[in-house]
């Protein structure tokens, strides 16, 4: 089994949306860890709603690939997910492999480790809550290093979400 990080996103009916799909991703399977999530400005699309972001660590043994198309794909399409052209359309549920174990390269699509893990401050600071002393694969460099400590600091918590999906994760 491999560690994975998963980024969590959404923008329509996102509280909803999330704790359901968190709740089918665990039928599939083992979450280590769900992180706080974050209120964020809709990136490329001002005129969209809020979104809520988050992470979790996840046991997957199967592959980036078998983890996407096997997993997080049904259960976003089981939250409604519509894919259309447009990669920044507002969308139910996203959940997307930012790490999949020490793995670096390009995979069906996919870049590993996922630039967007430090390069979005709310995905940063997920990450950093779960996983603190994180050393990014491929960088050698910690997470912390790599990412903008004011912009991190400065992401607006989802306190009482946060609170509901640790009531309903905690083991
Ligand atoms: N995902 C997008 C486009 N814009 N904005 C926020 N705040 N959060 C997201 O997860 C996000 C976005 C498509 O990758
Ligand atoms: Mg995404
Ligand atoms: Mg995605």
């Amino acid at each position: 089994m491999e560690r994975c990080l998963i980024g969590v996103g959404a923008n329509i009916n996102p509280e909803e949306n999330i704790a359901e799909g968190l709740l089918l991703l665990a039928r599939r399977v083992r979450i280590l860890a769900v992180s706080p999530f974050y209120v964020t400005a809709p990136i490329g699309r001002p005129e969209q709603p809020d979104y809520l972001n988050g992470v979790v660590v996840v046991e997957h043994g199967d592959g980036p690939a078998a983890l996407r198309d096997g997993i997080l794909r049904p259960v976003e399409a089981a939250r409604g997910r519509a894919r259309t052209a447009d990669a920044y359309a507002a969308r139910t549920l996203d959940l997307d492999v930012l790490l999949y174990g020490d793995r670096t390269g390009h995979e069906a699509g996919m870049t590993l480790p996922d630039p967007h893990l430090w390069e979005r401050p709310f995905l940063a600071a997920a990450a950093l809550a779960v996983l603190p002393g994180l050393v990014v694969p491929g960088t050698g460099r910690p997470l912390r290093e790599l990412t903008d400590p004011v912009a991190v600091a400065a992401c607006r918590g989802a306190d009482a979400f946060t609170e509901r999906l640790r009531e309903m994760f905690e083991r």
